[in-house]
């Protein structure tokens, strides 16, 4: 093992060479094994768990996969290399060269950005961390708390910044960031997805499709900044985050094929009789869908947002891979919004800068059309003749232009009353969320076996068998 990772808090940013910073993280690193330990994964924090560590960020070296015991994972700072000569991306500063430092008329904003980003990550372990209780098999168990180890990472990530950036308010946001509780009336997560239970695994895997695709989004955006720490952080984050979609692309992908093949195995097609089998019918996994891929869209703010254009126009946010496109500036475009206003159906051209956030959400909406294609691909290969299908980005909205409005899923408006007549049909009930939890009652600890609502993955992780032991679980 490298010299960087004997140190207490691995690292690529020459933590040595700044004793203060040093001494600043160590200090918080106790708390951080605190707050791990009383809202990480209940129970396992003993066991031995087959784990991915970042240990440093060459392409094909970067990660280290051992047993460990989750609360002595080597949580590490990493950033990617420095793009040689890199300049501005977007904005009115456009290719000027980056900040190695805060501009202090920046300051606010940017720890603003890097609050909001931290806080997403142990909002998520905490909504997670009842899941263990109730895994479909140790393969799935151990991909949970890879995802959740890497969340940790990740909120490393953005303290590293804060501290490093900061100065006082720094630390005391960083501090902030362990206090703040997923659900909580009084101190809640800021986001509102990340105040959402998630205590089932379809759940679990809706949330790492559609939830951490946001995450994705907002990352590449962040790649973009012209503080180049944050972009350089976030670089680096991309590399993990792509597991944590895999997780919830293929989960939903193996529940679509089992359910897709018994319906086909049984000649059944009603969702009662599908219940009956034990296994999760299509149509609710269409309300779950809709779900959390609507909550995930409230994640990318307002439509028409003048914090949108403001971050733009400083290059503290670009677009996702700002080089696609050709106008780096944006201040001539205009961009077509379709909303409600007295009333009505109006068409709006929005000045493209304050219409960032759409322009985001755009390239989310393809990238998760994308895997729901696959979904139904599986089913059509079982001659099932069911399509998953993303709803309207009106519907069941409560940020932006669409928020407190009423709309069917194919996005036409509707009542109030006509909405909640038929809201049941489009979005979990208690009563499906217990039919969901009832058949997750009973954990499964045995490599060997696997829950009788999801398909076995085509491979194991990183060349080991399916049914390798993921985690030494002592029952
Ligand atoms: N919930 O101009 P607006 C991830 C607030 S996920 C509650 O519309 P803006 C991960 C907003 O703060 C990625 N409040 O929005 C995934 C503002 O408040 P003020 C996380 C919301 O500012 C899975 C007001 O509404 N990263 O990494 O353009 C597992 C009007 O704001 C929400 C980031 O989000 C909401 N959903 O955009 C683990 C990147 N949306 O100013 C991890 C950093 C908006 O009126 N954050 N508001 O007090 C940002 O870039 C921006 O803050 C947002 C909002 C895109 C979130």
């Amino acid at each position: 093992m490298s010299q960087v990772n004997e140190e207490r808090i691995p690292n690529n940013v020459h933590l040595s060479d700044d004793k203060k910073l040093q001494r600043a993280l160590e200090a918080w690193q106790p708390n951080y094994i605190q707050w791990w330990r009383d809202m990480g994964p209940v129970g396992f924090q003993e066991d031995q768990v087959f784990l991915r560590t970042a240990i440093s960020v060459e392409p094909d070296g970067w990660a280290n996969f051992d047993y460990v015991k989750m609360p002595d994972y080597r949580w590490g700072i990493f950033l990617a290399d420095p793009v040689h000569n890199r300049t501005i991306a977007c904005g009115d500063d456009y290719g000027k060269p980056v900040w190695q430092q805060v501009p202090g008329e920046h300051r606010n904003t940017l720890r603003r950005l890097i609050v909001t980003q931290g806080d997403t990550e142990p909002a998520s372990v905490e909504q997670q961390r009842l899941l263990g209780q109730s895994c479909p098999s140790v393969y799935d168990l151990r991909n949970l708390f890879q995802v959740n180890v890497e969340e940790g990472r990740h909120l490393w990530a953005m303290v590293y910044l804060l501290h490093s950036h900061f100065g006082r308010d720094g630390r005391e946001e960083a501090e902030a960031l362990l206090e703040r509780r997923s659900g909580d009336e009084n101190k809640p997560r800021l986001l509102g997805a990340f105040n959402e239970p998630c205590t089932d695994w379809l759940s679990f895997f809706m949330f790492t499709f559609f939830t951490d695709r946001d995450g994705k989004y907002q990352l590449l955006s962040l790649a973009e900044s012209a503080f180049d720490p944050l972009s350089r952080t976030t670089r680096f984050m991309l590399t993990e985050e792509a597991h944590h979609m895999f997780v919830g692309e293929t989960g939903i992908l193996r529940v679509v094929d089992r359910t897709a093949s018994k319906m086909k195995e049984h000649k059944i097609e009603r969702p009662d009789d599908v219940r009956k089998l034990g296994l999760i019918d299509l149509p609710t996994m269409q309300k779950y869908l809709n779900l959390w891929y609507t909550l995930s869209l409230d994640l990318f703010g307002g439509e028409i947002s003048s914090n949108a254009a403001n971050y733009f126009a400083a290059g503290l946010k670009g677009r996702a891979k700002e080089a696609q496109y050709e106008d780096h500036v944006a201040l001539t475009g205009t961009y077509g919004i379709d909303r409600i206003q007295d009333g009505k159906m109006t068409h709006e051209d929005v000045p493209l800068r304050n219409a960032m956030n759409e322009v985001l959400r755009d390239e989310y909406v393809e990238d998760a059309q994308r895997g729901v294609d696959k979904w139904n691909r599986t089913i059509a290969e079982h001659g099932i003749p069911f399509v998953l299908k993303l709803p309207s980005r009106r519907f069941h909205r409560n940020v932006g232009i669409h928020a407190n409005l009423f709309f069917d899923p194919e996005g036409t408006p509707i009542t109030k009353e006509q909405y909640e007549a038929k809201k049941d049909q489009w979005l979990p009930t208690e009563a499906d969320k217990t039919y969901v939890k009832s058949l997750m009652t009973k954990p499964i600890y045995d490599p060997k076996q696997m829950a009788n609502w999801i398909s076995a993955p085509k491979q194991g992780i990183k060349g080991r068998a399916v049914d390798f032991e993921y985690v030494r679980h002592e029952v």
